[in-house]
């Protein structure tokens, strides 16, 4: 398996990112990761262990699934090794221009061939404990994706917008509900819309897509009929991060004891899983 990134990131790579809040990126890991990680996915889902952190959505009258779990990585080794030795943390340090990084979390979602459910328009920061612009997200594709197939969609430059949209699970769990926030629209309805640009990518398996926690995005459900659409968002730490454990964020395996506004130097919960020269 490779562990340092599978092609070259150019500083056109890297101006896409800070101008779009988005950048894909071509096969970076290679079969081995692939494969290693469709078959931990897999067998993840199937093992029961971490099924206390799922969320699933279903359309009525459906039975396929959009499928999510989040934090694998600290209930099983091959997300563990893959958390430190795939090459997703440099493309995150790369990226946001940092010499190191510290691991956030890693979560899959799995689209059931034929689920017609959407992942709605959001973005990520209103969910997360944490404020900053050193943050990035790695979606891993394992499967291929097209818009058909519930490739994902984003608003390029939105990161830059100044919004904090309200935070919506897929299950549509009303912890996350904060009323002091403003709701996402549902972008979907604004294609024709000619000051917004769309961005999405055919991705195969191996591609990723990296994304600023402010850029919004989103996706539609998976048409195929024969297979589902997997993917692994790998989310990394830079240096201006802080800790701000606000109400309605998603809650930790266990609860960092950090002051707001610290920088999150705890070794246990955020660990430095890659450094610039090391
Ligand atoms: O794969 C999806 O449908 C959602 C991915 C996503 O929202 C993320 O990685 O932040």
């Amino acid at each position: 398996m490779n562990r340092t990134p599978g092609n070259t990131i150019t500083e056109d790579d890297v101006r896409a990112y800070n101008r779009d809040g988005v950048v894909c990126l071509r096969q970076m890991f290679d079969r081995e990761w692939v494969d290693r990680m469709t078959d931990a996915s897999l067998r993840y889902m199937e093992s029961g262990v971490g099924d206390h952190r799922v969320r699933e959505a279903k359309v009525p009258g459906e039975d396929a699934r959009f499928y999510i779990n989040s934090f694998m990585s600290v209930y099983d080794q091959e997300f563990l090794k893959f958390r430190n030795e795939s090459p997703a943390a440099e493309i995150g340090a790369t990226l946001m221009g940092v010499d190191r990084v510290r691991f956030w979390y890693d979560q899959m979602f799995v689209k059931d061939p034929g689920t017609s459910a959407p992942t709605q328009w959001h973005h990520d920061l209103p969910f997360w404990p944490f404020l900053g612009e050193h943050l990035v997200s790695i979606w891993v594709a394992l499967t291929p994706a097209t818009k058909d197939t519930s490739g994902l969609e984003y608003i390029a430059g939105s990161h830059k917008w100044g919004k904090f949209y309200c935070p919506v699970t897929p299950d549509e769990d009303a912890a996350f509900t904060d009323p002091d926030l403003e709701a996402c629209p549902n972008f979907s309805e604004r294609h024709d819309d000619p000051s917004l640009r769309f961005l999405s990518w055919d991705v195969e398996p191996g591609d990723c897509i990296c994304h600023h926690p402010l850029a919004v995005h989103g996706a539609g459900g998976n048409k195929a009929t024969d297979r589902n659409r997997m993917a692994i968002s790998i989310r990394y730490l830079g240096d201006d991060v802080q800790w701000d454990p606000r109400a309605h964020v998603m809650t930790l395996p266990a609860w960092p004891d950090l002051p707001k506004g610290a920088y999150p130097d705890d070794d246990s919960f955020f660990p430095v899983v890659w450094e610039r020269g090391k």
